[in-house]
């Protein structure tokens, strides 16, 4: 095999493994592949979820998406446990109420890491809002994305404001079965819609060693062939 060649092989292997871990996490098959609880939509390719358990839950009109009413909290088939938490988990100083979740399980190795964008859309505002939360849980921990309180940004979808678009990230230090979802809760009352919009979930994968070693294997091999030339 010619250096050249051998270099070649080498950069297709570190490019091309391993295969993307997350399964249609750019929506452009609408829910495919996602497990939903409550009111999930596709809208464009970005998926929302809401507090709404039907049209009476706002006063500005309407915010349920998708016809299916948003699911209880505190409740064994309820958002948390749907979520991978605990029963009452998403309690803050106030109860959470009702909501939304999309979840989904894929494989990882170590070192990958898995990225999302996401963003905190609210009809809560004023002195009276309410502190509903967005939220994300890898492998039952849970990290709190944002309270309605934090949306400062107008609004998209028709809500009234919003915390503008963010990126979420983490690194699996182990290889293994990774569980995401993530979700939105009314907290302290169930009226006053808020809602979790999430694009583009991504796995970056780690090049594998091998494919490396590969790599630099070939290009010093390269490297000696010119110095003979
Ligand atoms: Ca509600
Ligand atoms: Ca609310």
């Amino acid at each position: 095999m010619t250096p050249t060649r051998l270099l070649t092989l080498a950069l297709f292997a570190a490019a091309s493994s391993p295969a993307l871990a997350v399964s249609n996490g750019q929506f452009t098959a609408g829910l495919s592949h996602w497990d939903t609880l409550g009111d999930a939509v596709v809208q464009g390719q970005t998926l929302l979820l809401t507090s709404a358990f039907d049209a009476d839950d706002d006063a500005a009109g309407n915010f349920n998406f998708s016809g299916q009413p948003a699911a209880m909290a505190l409740s064994a088939d309820g958002v948390e446990v749907f979520a991978g938490l605990a029963i009452g988990a998403l309690d803050g100083d106030l109860q959470a109420a009702e909501g939304s979740v999309a979840r989904q399980q894929f494989s990882v190795q170590a070192g990958d890491t898995l990225h999302f964008d996401w963003q905190l859309l609210t009809n809560e505002q004023g002195t009276s809002a309410l502190p509903d939360l967005g939220f994300a849980v890898l492998n039952g921990q849970l990290f709190s994305l944002a309270e309605a309180l934090a949306a400062q940004a107008p609004g998209e979808f028709g809500f009234a404001a919003g915390t503008g678009w963010q990126r979420f990230s983490y690194t699996f230090s182990q290889a293994g079965l990774a569980s995401l979802a993530f979700g939105v809760v009314d907290r302290g009352d169930f009226v006053t819609t808020s809602a979790l919009a999430v694009q583009n979930v991504t796995v970056t994968p780690v090049p594998e060693p091998a494919a490396w070693a590969l790599v630099l294997a070939g290009a010093g091999v390269l490297l000696m062939a010119r110095r003979r030339g």
